[in-house]
């Protein structure tokens, strides 16, 4: 195996139990009998990251030699989750590992178990983003992906009397083995003036322009069968070597040695945020940090080896880099390449704006309205003048075209605007990366269609070429070959293992759908998933769930718009009908909910705190034992998803329609067999198109009827109307789910009912028990619902990332691979 993937000069000698013991032995320096499973997992993960190391380096020294377009990836979050099985299953040397651990009687299970997941992300955005990166290496993209190396990732969540309770995620307390710091390649970030962080805000020191290091650490990421190994270069924020010395000598001793401390904690915390922008100033300078740091490297490798007797050739930038923002967070990349091209390489405006906006591209992930950044004009006056002369100028020529194409259309001037108006003068970012990059792209056909023609229509009429939709999708290495090994290996014997790097392979599963010996197997394999979560969960937790239920899940961040409330009022109708007829026939059922919300989203945790006490009060309940189960499971994150999606019946996409720009979740749930019961929003419209909407449980008002129907809706009329809308609201309005605490749920009476019900939960209620009813009846035919899942399985082909960057790479960079030999 090293030979396989050894290369160059430099051989191993040894094989890679000998690597293990040796680093078990050396990076230790201990007797190996007081060594635990944590100093094996270092152990395991070191001898791995050496097996891939030249393997790596070769990567880069071919993309220097052949000098391809790169594709840099640029996002403030990367949600990775472990990499271990994951870097073991993509060098294929995962039976190796068995094997060599049963030999050796390791603890697999405790050894893995080790490895914090890297929680570098809120949520899909994040983990859009590793999805991509795995798919870029497998199909031998010369990509990296850029972003920053939080200390502490999304904070970890444990749930007390219901409550969310945040802790810090401190995932780098012991060594990471996968990353690479690489100080030779620190790069110098200048500010207008000093800041510092106190309690979280920045404050910041006028007159007294600042600099500070971004140290890049690098990670491999392999492509499956290990011939790519790109790199995740993330950027750890240090004050530069040199101290104050003036302060120093001056006495201020302490001063000087505090600067250092206000530089590292830039880049010490993610800010746990989804779909929000919080607008603080630390937030402001980590972007830009990003941006800083990022753009000088790439530049600084483009100069490197695109020019001729030193001097660079410029013109070639777009033919060499592409630049993907991952939503408008690194979209000050537009005027820092801009400061760049002008200042620092003495180009001419058209020449410089030109080379920007064909090397950047802006990708949109949301359409709600408070998750669009905006941030205030004096912040660059007093940290990034120079960047905010230049967003001054592209908004002078800006209103000078839309004047000359829309004379007298001053409205039209004012909404696409890089500044908002106001008592505070803003700076729009979207409209920022939208003017400044050559592709705007939404992330599933209703969200770019609405994108195009609602959020900003007036940029899409006058940059209609830059528009298109690249629908999202997941890797089926991690989501299904390493999450689901039963399902993947029944496939595998059904149709070989082509599926793995080309998804639409699947699609050679449908005609096996009236294979009564794959029904089986595939009925086989989710009930090995359950059993396995279920013993997992009982081991980790104690709480007992029976795998002869109906697993029905809805997992995501807790969010108004993903109506986690809808979907404990349609439990709650459920309960009260157990409770009005016990007799009842329903086929018994286990929901799980996971999630975090964002500790100042209030609402959002008066949500987590109802779904426990539904828990409870149904645990608590003798009439409903054994036929209705409900589970929070706290401290969602990569690895839950990983153990509770495979063993998954049904899965819950019920959004607002028009809400949920994609969605990725629904993906991954499809490929591994459940049925989604969903609204016609984000790519679940797709997902429906594909397996055909009668192997769906489709419901609910469209994201138009929603846009109609606002202005005279009310969750009265469904209150007043509907009996068992009425029944749930009274029974929880009665304080039956909060005998001891009364009254604690009065703001879901305000957000449901006075309030107007802005996220329409009463509207859908009716027609999701309606398609639920359709799923129970369905349930009640094992080998329909077994067909049912296979033409889901088998119609999923289109929702990995490989699709998704394969258009990326096509349509937007101009990227082709660049095969390692
Ligand atoms: O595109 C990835 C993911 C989508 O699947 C989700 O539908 C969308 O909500 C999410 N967007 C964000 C927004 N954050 N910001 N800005 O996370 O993106």
């Amino acid at each position: 195996l090293l030979q396989q993937y050894g290369c160059g000069p430099i051989r191993f000698t040894g094989t890679s139990d000998a690597l293990y013991e040796r680093h078990l032995m050396f990076d230790n320096v201990a007797d190996l009998s007081t060594l635990g499973p944590r100093e094996r997992f270092e152990a395991v993960a070191r001898s791995v990251r050496d097996v891939l190391s030249q393997r790596w380096v070769l990567t880069e020294q071919t993309y220097a030699r052949q000098n391809p377009k790169r594709v840099y990836y640029l996002s403030m979050e990367f949600l990775v989750g472990r990499s271990l099985t994951n870097n073991l299953l993509n060098l294929l040397l995962d039976p190796v590992v068995k094997r060599a651990t049963a030999d050796k009687g390791l603890d697999w299970i405790a050894v893995l178990e080790q490895e914090p997941d890297a929680g570098l992300g809120n949520g899909g955005l994040g983990r859009l983003a590793a999805c991509f990166i795995d798919s870029m290496a497998t199909m031998q993209l010369p990509a990296m992906g850029y972003g920053l190396r939080y200390e502490y990732g999304i904070f970890k969540q444990t749930i007390r009397d219901g409550w969310q309770v945040e802790q810090p995620d401190n995932w780098l307390r012991r060594p990471d083995p996968w990353e690479v710091v690489r100080p030779e390649e620190k790069v110098e970030v200048k500010l207008g003036c000093s800041f510092e962080v106190r309690g979280g805000t920045l404050g910041v020191i006028v007159g007294r322009p600042s600099s500070l290091l971004g140290i890049p650490y690098d990670r491999p990421v392999v492509g499956y069968g290990g011939k790519t190994v790109n790199t995740l270069r993330l950027w750890a924020a240090a004050a530069p070597d040199t101290f104050d010395f003036q302060a120093f000598s001056a006495g201020d001793f302490v001063g000087a040695l505090a600067e250092r401390l206000t530089a590292e904690s830039l880049t010490r915390v993610l800010y746990p945020d989804d779909s929000t922008s919080m607008g603080q100033g630390l937030r402001f300078v980590q972007e830009y940090f990003l941006v800083a740091c990022s753009l000088a490297d790439l530049v600084r490798r483009f100069r490197l080896h695109n020019s001729d007797q030193g001097i660079p050739n410029w013109s070639k930038l777009p033919a060499k880099a592409a630049i993907q923002l991952n939503d408008t967070h690194p979209s000050l990349a537009v005027p820092e390449l801009m400061r760049l091209l002008l200042d620092e390489a003495r180009l001419g405006w058209d020449e410089a704006w030109n080379l920007t906006r064909q090397t950047l591209a802006y990708t949109n992930h949301t359409l709600l309205p408070e998750a669009l950044e905006k941030w205030p004009l004096p912040w660059f006056a007093l940290l990034l003048p120079r960047h905010l002369e230049i967003i001054l100028e592209i908004d002078r020529r800006l209103t000078e075209e839309v004047q000359a194409r829309f004379p007298g259309d001053d409205g039209r001037v004012e909404r696409v605007s890089l500044i908002e108006e106001g008592a505070e003068r803003k700076i729009r970012m979207a409209n920022l990366a939208i003017v400044g990059s050559h592709s705007t792209n939404g992330v599933a056909a209703i969200h770019s269609d609405l994108l195009r023609t609602v959020t900003v229509k007036d940029l899409a009429e006058m940059f209609p070429e830059s528009f298109s939709n690249k629908t999202n999708g997941v890797t089926p290495r991690r989501w299904l070959l390493l999450a689901n090994p039963h399902l993947a290996r029944s496939i595998t014997n059904a149709i070989g293992d082509g599926w793995v790097t080309d998804l639409g392979e699947l699609e050679r599963l449908k005609p096996l759908a009236e294979d009564k010996g794959f029904r089986d197997a595939v009925r086989t394999a989710k009930r090995e998933a359950k059993s396995r979560f279920a013993d997992w969960l009982q081991s980790t937790s104690g709480v007992t769930v029976d795998p002869d239920t109906i697993f029905d899940c809805q997992i995501k961040r807790i969010h108004e718009y993903k109506r986690q409330l809808l979907n404990a009022l349609r439990v709650v109708v459920l309960y009260n009908r157990l409770r009005e007829n016990p007799d009842l026939e329903m086929a018994p059922r286990t929901f799980f909910f996971a999630g975090k919300a964002a500790p100042a989203y209030h609402l959002a945790k008066i949500i987590i705190k109802f779904l426990n006490n539904l828990a409870g009060a149904i645990d608590g309940d003798p009439a409903v034992r054994g036929r209705l189960k409900v589970v929070f499971l706290p401290e969602y994150s990569v690895s839950l998803a990983e153990r509770l999606i495979p063993a998954s019946d049904v899965s819950n996409q019920i959004s607002t329609a028009g809400y949920e720009a994609s969605g990725t979740s629904n993906m991954k749930f499809m490929m591994n067999g459940a049925l989604t019961i969903g609204t016609r929003d984000g790519a679940t419209i797709e997902m429906a198109e594909a397996a055909g909407e009668d192997n769906f449980f489709m419901f609910g008002l469209t994201a138009e009827q929603v846009a109609g129907s606002r202005s005279w809706y009310s969750p009265h009329w469904h209150y007043d109307n509907e009996p068992e809308t009425r029944a749930a609201l009274d029974l929880i309005f009665s304080d039956h789910f909060s005998r001891f605490e009364p009254g604690i749920f009065e703001p879901l009476r305000q957000t449901l009912l006075t309030g107007g019900d802005h996220y329409m939960h009463l509207a859908d209620l009716k027609a999701y028990l309606e398609a639920d009813n359709r799923l129970l009846e369905l349930y009640r035919d094992p080998d329909e619902w077994a067909r049912k899942v296979i033409v889901n399985v088998a119609s999923s082909g289109k929702f990995s990332s490989d699709r998704t960057i394969a258009e990326y790479a096509a349509e937007i960079w101009d990227a082709k691979p660049c095969p390692v030999p």
